[in-house]
């Protein structure tokens, strides 16, 4: 039998969504840069997600972050963000808990440091306050009014959107955005997302539109434009107003002209907590460049032991 592999890792949270950053103990992807890295992990290293998000070590909300050698050697580093079904795209939240993991670890210090994902090159500012801003990738909303027929909920309307991910990105429809509806809102937009599924609509160039967003107006007593409630790949629910998602939303703003250029949106998540944004146009472009702030608390760093003769060592993987 072999030895046991161990792994290290430095936890955090943003706004509540836990990030688990890979810092020791990892295969190596052989060739550089982001998207390679995240074609190495779904193909040769799946073991290591399921390892680390799967119980009894981890939970569905985790977002793990694999570190790779980018192919922009302007980069800080390259990540790809795993979650408990597959690699993601990107992730907002991942990012900012990313760079105070970095922080943490003396790797970085406040200023700006670049980023490679595998939808693009990232820039994220540290302030001296701790707080992380992040410049994302070029968004855009493709559709404004997409019906989908949701089976024992209707006709809902909603817009799609990238944002790093792609949205379904729904406005005052379905269970009330409040913390005690979670299982409703959970229910509401599985079926959405199912629905979208088999009527065939999709991002573009045919992508899985990943991500489920219903907004409401913010509970009283948050000081927030909006509250929201993000279904991500895998069921769990972001604890965060999902970075990604709250890019996806400018997006949207932008492209019906309700928030101007450098404007901000606050967005409050279905716990309360808050990502602000803005935007910039893209010049000679329906694209926007959507910045947005939050800031991530380091919450614990641990070794984890893969024991081969534990029969749930890669997880508990029915
Ligand atoms: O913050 O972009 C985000 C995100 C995506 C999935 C979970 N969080």
């Amino acid at each position: 039998m072999s030895d046991p592999i161990s792994i290290r890792v430095i936890d955090s949270h943003t706004g509540g969504e836990p990030t688990r950053v890979v810092i020791d103990g990892a295969p190596i992807c052989p060739t550089p840069g982001a998207l390679a890295a995240r074609d190495f992990l779904a193909a040769e290293a799946d073991w290591l997600r399921r390892a680390l998000i799967l119980e009894p070590r981890g939970f569905e909300a985790i977002v793990g972050a694999y570190l790779c050698e980018p192919a922009d050697s302007d980069c800080v580093t390259g990540v790809v963000f795993f979650n408990n079904v597959a690699c993601l795209n990107s992730c907002l939240h991942g990012t900012i808990g990313l760079v105070k993991t970095l922080e943490h670890l003396g790797r970085i210090t406040p200023g700006v440091h670049k980023i490679e994902t595998p939808v693009g090159v990232i820039e994220a500012t540290l302030s001296p306050n701790g707080t992380v801003t992040v410049s994302n990738v070029p968004c855009y909303r493709l559709v404004a009014e997409q019906q989908v027929e949701v089976p024992n909920y209707g006709t809902i309307t909603g817009e799609i959107a990238w944002g790093g991910n792609w949205f379904f990105l729904i406005q005052d429809q379905g269970p009330p955005v409040r913390f005690e509806h979670l299982d409703e809102l959970t229910a509401f937009t599985s079926a959405v997302s199912q629905a979208l599924q088999d009527q065939g609509i999709t991002g573009e160039n045919n992508e899985l539109i990943d991500h489920i967003e219903s907004f409401g107006p913010p509970a009283p007593g948050l000081d927030a434009d909006s509250q929201n409630f993000v279904l991500c790949p895998g069921k769990a629910y972001d604890r965060s107003p999902c970075g990604t998602g709250t890019s996806a939303k400018l997006a949207c703003l932008a492209a019906s002209g309700k928030l101007a250029e450098g404007d901000t949106w606050r967005q409050a998540s279905i716990i309360g907590t808050y990502f602000s944004g803005q935007f910039t146009r893209l010049p000679d472009s329906q694209k926007v460049t959507p910045v947005i702030t939050g800031s991530a608390h380091v919450t614990g760093e641990s070794t984890f032991i893969l024991d081969p003769r534990d029969p749930f060592q890669f997880g508990i993987n029915p």
